[in-house]
């Protein structure tokens, strides 16, 4: 999961890295002042390479390289002091106090911000990530290229956490509040054709299922051919009550049924499943404020495909000026290496991701949290 962002992240860190160590290497070779343990062969060696193949090697080099020379003196006098500051990761791992400048970032997250919006990152989050950590970066002092790495690692890790953090509500909690009401928690989902609705409904039945509590389904999806067949294969293998009428009927009145069925029998859950077309249909978003309007769930809940990007999260974006949608369940996260949709979806609308869809079985489903997916980003 998620693979093409981890790289993009750690292609930064280590461009970051290399860029500022590399600068604060070239400034103590001139200026006479390295302190490092380095052979004598290495600084010669990376000195020659730097120079360009069509500049005649002219008396400039020549004091170069007189300069290399009084440099190496210098290590070995001082070799013994900084020994023992030297870092794990070896050979010019030690630099002098610098301070981060904006210059050092602008390209290297410039090139970051372009990356993320091939990813499939909405453009508002590719430039909050890199603003938040030009900001987190700039003015740092630094001693160590592992302080810039580490540095680098964080201000990206917070300027992450800062975007998925949406304020969110816990489920279970609305589920044991409307038991005491006596009334079952309705959760109405949305979202276009083949996103997975009904298959995650089938999932969250189960994850329910498996916290005792009793769900009910409302076929509602009575537009598209099979789809009343399909929820119910699905209800009759996990043993799930499912609430339908024929096709074509009023998906409104089978989502009241099952509320109905629901308060009659004491069930915990009614999940209403709905029919998708295109987000742009007015017909079905007019159905989908139908529904609304009749059964007053207590949570709308978009599901979009993860693979689909950026279109994701503009299908959310409609849904949720539709129907107002209270949080977002993403499909096929198995399958997605970009992580654009995960990363932005929550952010662009201000909704929760409240869970992720790994698979097409009934135990692929996990719940979202913010610090589980930084985790998996960075860890
Ligand atoms: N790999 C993978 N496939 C999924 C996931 N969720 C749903 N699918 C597949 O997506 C297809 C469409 O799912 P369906 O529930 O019928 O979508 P709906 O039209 O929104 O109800 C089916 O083939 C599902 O098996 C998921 O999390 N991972
Ligand atoms: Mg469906």
């Amino acid at each position: 999961m998620f693979e093409s962002l981890k790289k993009k992240f750690s292609g930064a860190i280590g461009k970051i890295s290399d860029k500022i160590s590399k600068e604060e290497e070239e400034a103590q070779k001139t200026d006479g002042t390295l302190t490092e343990k380095v052979p004598k062969e290495a600084i010669v060696e990376t000195e020659v390479n730097e120079i360009p193949p069509e500049e005649p090697v002219n008396q400039g080099t020549v004091k170069e390289k007189e300069t290399i020379k009084a440099n190496t003196e210098t290590i070995e006098e001082t070799e013994s002091v900084e020994s023992s500051e030297e870092d794990k990761s070896g050979l010019l791992s030690f630099i002098r106090h610098k301070t981060i400048s904006e210059k050092d970032l602008d390209d290297i997250l410039s090139e970051l911000e372009m990356a993320l919006l091939e990813g499939d990152v909405a453009l508002e989050v590719a430039e909050q990530i890199v603003n938040t950590v030009k900001q987190d970066l700039v003015g740092r002092k630094i001693k160590r290229r592992n302080d810039v790495t580490e540095f680098t690692k964080n201000a990206l890790k917070n300027a992450i956490s800062e975007i998925l953090n949406v304020d969110s509500q816990d489920i279970d909690d609305l589920i044991v509040e409307k038991r005491k009401q006596g009334e079952p928690l309705k959760i109405m989902f949305v979202g276009i054709n083949g996103t997975g609705k009904t298959t995650t409904i089938a999932k969250l039945a189960t994850y329910f299922i498996e916290k005792n509590y009793t769900p009910v389904i409302a076929a509602s999806d009575t537009f598209r051919a099979g789809a009343i067949e399909q929820i119910t294969h699905h209800a009759d293998k996990i043993g799930v009550k499912i609430i339908k009428h024929k096709k074509g009927s009023d998906p409104a009145a089978v989502a009241y049924d099952a509320v109905e069925h629901a308060k009659a029998q004491g069930k915990d859950l009614v999940l209403v499943d709905t029919a998708g077309r295109m987000q742009t249909n007015v017909n079905l978003m007019d159905e989908m404020k139908k529904i609304k309007r009749v059964i007053k769930p207590d949570l709308i809940i978009f599901v979009g495909d993860a693979l689909t990007g950026n279109d994701a999260v503009e299908q959310a974006r409609k849904f949720d000026e539709a129907v107002s949608i209270d949080g977002v369940i993403l499909t096929k996260a198995d399958a997605d290496a970009k992580g654009g949709a995960a990363l932005s979806i929550g952010y662009v609308i201000n909704k929760p991701i409240l869970f992720l869809g790994t698979g097409q079985s009934y135990s692929d489903i996990i719940e979202f949290h913010p610090n589980w997916m930084v985790e998996q980003v960075f860890g």
